[in-house]
């Protein structure tokens, strides 16, 4: 239903007046693109009269706040998102329709806001989602980059990396907000001065170099209640001559660096997931956005209250793994040499303020800076950290008499580094894991001596995502006929998708679940054929890996078993099976070669197999192009089986396996992060689960891995396909082509560990479950009520979930209610 200001004629005549005073064009003359202005500005304004009846809300309930600080929101496009969560959708589309526009079309428009990597950054995406949904007062901090995730473009079977000029067109749902801009200071010396008046000691920046933030705010539209957060992203700009240091004014050079660091600072995101790159913009980037956040969050709340010392009261800040953690030493300079708080007063502030999400193992992930990079560019933020680690050593000393150990694992300054993850866990009052298993790793392995330390901090959080998102937008017709069968209840309570499960038992429910499925998959396969080029039979299984690429991901391990059924196929034309369609989405860091010789093979195996005429078609392989947020809505709703393959203890939770599991496609996988818990709620018979467990791997990492030659030499068929690497099978005779992908797997001369990620340990027990899934798919009952118990069963797998837990074990917050914005 449109609600009173929303009302399907004004609306329309709305866009119609958008499209006369923005491009002086009829409805008729515009392009699509002028056309997603247009409806998007309309949108907009009913937006924006909820936004501020929300703040309004929030500040008269004096309510507490949580600051969710990330370098990456991986949004992905708004309109569509925020038509479903305004609870509009149907009504838009059916306007825009008697005016003669497809919806649909209009959406494409929209470029995806992809500011992050993968799962990290979506994650914090699903998470605001949540919060305004579940009507909690939130912002998002992070960064306004100019150029978001690149854009991927194949090229002769390569990644070719395109920028991603996102903003070229403008974006209609944000709102500069100028009048609170912070200045960020960067570099210099400190000098040190005894206050005359109060006797206390003064820190003085001089020789700065500084940046001015510009903050802009993007509504975040929570479900049908009339809530409107903010995601608050920063966008940097040269401070000219004003406030320029006496000392500075006229300084031609100073002001040309000035200008070059605003431009440099926001202009583009790292491309690396699982991995730092320790950069020194990279820092400049962290600390811009975290002081210019602080700043702001201190300003607002001295607004009600002249305590600085209860801030805590107010504020939560949960630090998105250790990128935000120079928080802890921002907000104690704030505290003590802005707001003259002594140094206990400002660490019990801190510690009772700041909370630490870790989201990953991966060593070469947690942060580590050099100490002579960070002193120099952030030379006061860097005496805090000493007293910061000063303390915590004398602590540990205290409490482990001799054991120099200890503080050689957990101090934060050691070997010339600043260890940004014991920085976050010793300030944190909370250290989460991402999924049961994670944690527990963490627990017992990684932080095992903080967390003896300080048992009481850990807490685990399985992640969730977006059920609006990820079914109610991206599978329309599953979304439709759930709610068909059990009322609307679980697009904000997901729990109540469990009632689904009496329909499993119910044949015509499991065709109907299975002809949409159908329907998505014949939406999938028109995709493919317009951005690949290939014809895919919408009747074979469809496999689906997608995520970003990564060794311990193992899409290698995928591509070798392709590899090794087309050998079998070949080989044995009589042997029956069933028609397969290999589906790969996935983007390497741009530096990463290992990677990157990986997209290369899988392309070449797709030449060869579905340019085989002799196969039948029993074998097709798709790289897509580009995968991103909104093209993953169209996929996971078209999936059969759900490749969820990491190497056991390495993929602390994983979320695409959650996406994929609630559309109904069982997950093919490790007992590795939030598969476990999956496996769990849907049952080992509706999963097909193989390879080594966590505790397997980390015992072989232990003892300096395994032989992979023992596999190599005793079993001739995986021989045969890892010789194809160098053979010319896949490279039109070129043998150097995939020498570094053959090299990981054998090579023991390498840096590395030969086949690190145990891809020929686990390859034999993949095949045996891929067998299991042919089999399973043959019996099309069977599989029906598999696929049906995956979205029946995904009710935990919400972020709605995930919230709430922060909610009751970390923020503390108040559910704030909104009065409709057009009301007022
Ligand atoms: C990640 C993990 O790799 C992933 O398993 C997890 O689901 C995600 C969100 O918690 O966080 N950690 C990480 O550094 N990146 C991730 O996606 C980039």
């Amino acid at each position: 239903m449109f609600s009173k200001r929303f009302e399907k004629e004004t609306f329309k005549q709305t866009v119609k007046d958008n499209i006369r005073n923005l491009y002086r064009k009829t409805i008729e003359e515009a392009n699509p693109q002028q056309l997603f202005q247009a409806v998007s500005y309309a949108v907009k304004d009913v937006i924006f009269d909820d936004w501020f009846a929300t703040q309004k809300a929030y500040d008269e309930a004096d309510a507490k706040t949580v600051y969710y600080m990330s370098m990456e929101f991986l949004m992905g496009r708004a309109l569509g998102n925020n038509l479903i969560n305004m609870t509009v959708y149907k009504d838009v589309k059916e306007a825009l329709d008697e005016m003669g526009i497809d919806l649909n079309v209009i959406e494409d428009q929209e470029p995806d806001a992809a500011l992050g990597n993968g799962g990290l950054g979506r994650l914090a995406a699903c998470f605001l989602d949540s919060l305004a949904t579940l009507n909690y007062p939130a912002y998002g901090c992070g960064i306004r980059y100019r150029y978001g995730m690149f854009k991927q473009e194949i090229r002769d079977g390569y990644q070719v990396e395109v920028p991603d000029n996102w903003l070229k067109e403008g974006n209609p749902f944000e709102l500069r907000r100028e009048e609170y801009a912070k200045e960020v200071r960067f570099g210099g010396n400190i000098r040190f001065e005894k206050d005359p008046v109060t006797g206390k000691d003064k820190f003085i920046q001089e020789n700065y170099e500084s940046v001015l933030a510009i903050p802009y705010d993007m509504p975040i539209v929570g479900y049908g209640n009339h809530v409107v957060n903010t995601l608050r992203v920063w966008d940097a700009k040269a401070i000219t001559d004003f406030k320029l240091d006496e000392f500075d004014r006229g300084n031609y050079h100073k002001a040309v660096e000035q200008e070059n660091l605003a431009k440099l600072i926001v202009d583009v995101l790292y491309p690396n997931d699982n991995h730092y790159s320790g950069k020194e913009l990279r820092l400049k980037q962290q600390y811009f956005f975290i002081s210019a956040s602080l700043q702001a969050l201190i300003a607002k709340y001295k607004k009600k209250h002249s305590d600085v010392r209860k801030l805590y009261e107010k504020v939560v800040i949960q630090m998105n793994d250790t990128h935000p953690t120079v928080a802890v030493p921002e907000l104690m300079r704030l505290l003590i040499d802005e707001e003259g708080l002594n140094w206990e007063e400002a660490w019990d502030v801190t510690t009772k303020t700041c909370a630490y999400t870790n989201h990953t193992i991966m060593a070469e992930a947690l942060e580590k800076w050099p100490i002579d990079l960070f002193s120099r560019l952030l030379p006061r933020i860097y005496q805090i950290v000493q007293e910061i680690d000063r303390r915590f050593v004398i602590k540990v000393r205290e409490m482990y008499p001799g054991n120099e150990e200890k503080v050689k694992k957990m101090a934060i300054l050691m070997d010339g580094q600043v260890r940004m993850a014991n920085m976050a866990i010793i300030a944190g009052f909370s250290v989460n894991g991402v999924a049961k298993l994670h944690t527990e790793i963490l627990k017992h392995q990684e932080l095992k001596d903080f967390y003896e330390m300080m048992p009481e901090k850990f807490n685990n959080k399985t992640n969730g995502i977006t059920q609006r998102r990820f079914l109610a937008h991206g599978n329309p017709l599953l979304a439709d006929w759930i709610t068909d069968k059990i009322g609307d209840g679980w697009i904000t309570d997901l729990s109540q998708i469990a009632k689904l499960k009496p329909f499993v038992e119910d044949e015509n429910a499991r065709r109907e679940f299975m002809e949409i499925k159908y329907k998505n998959k014949v939406r999938l396969a028109k995709y493919i054929k317009e951005h690949n080029g290939i014809d895919v039979d919408p009747r074979s299984i469809f496999d689906v890996q997608v995520k970003r690429l990564h060794e311990y991901k193992r899409q290698f391990l995928n591509i070798l078993h392709i590899m090794y059924l087309y050998n079998q196929i070949k080989e044995h034309p009589e042997m029956t099976f069933y028609p397969r369609t290999f589906i790969f989405g996935a983007k390497a860091a741009a530096g990463y070669l290992r990677a990157k010789e990986t997209i290369k093979l899988i392309n070449s195996v797709a030449d060869v197999v579905n340019n085989d005429r002799s196969i039948n078609g029993k074998l097709k392989v798709v790289f897509i192009e580009d995968y991103r947020v909104s093209n993953a809505e169209i996929i996971f709703a078209a999936a059969d089986v759900s490749e969820q393959i990491s190497t056991a203890s390495k993929e602390a939770s994983g979320t695409g396996n959650m996406k994929f599991m609630l559309n109904g496609a069982p997950t093919l996988g490790t007992m590795d992060g939030a598969n476990v818990e999956i496996v769990q709620e849907v049952g080992a018979e509706n999963a097909f689960i193989f390879g080594l467990s966590s505790e397997e791997v980390i015992n072989y990492e232990k003892n300096g891995g395994y032989h992979p030659q023992d596999i190599y030499f005793n079993d001739w068929e995986l021989k045969r396909v890892v010789d194809q690497l160098m053979d010319g099978t896949y490279s039109h005779g070129d043998h150097n082509m995939y020498k570094n992908l053959y090299n990981s797997l054998l090579n023991t001369q390498s840096t590395d560990r030969a086949d690190m990620y145990f891809i020929l340990k686990d390859f034999r027990s993949y095949a045996d479950a891929q067998k299991r899934v042919e089999e399973a798919y043959r019996d099309q009952q069977r599989w029906s009520r598999m696929a049906m118990m995956q979205t029946a069963c995904s009710g935990k797998f919400s972020s709605d979930r995930t919230i709430e837990e922060y909610v009751n074990d970390i923020w503390k917050l108040e559910k704030v209610e909104v009065p409709s914005g057009e009301d007022e």
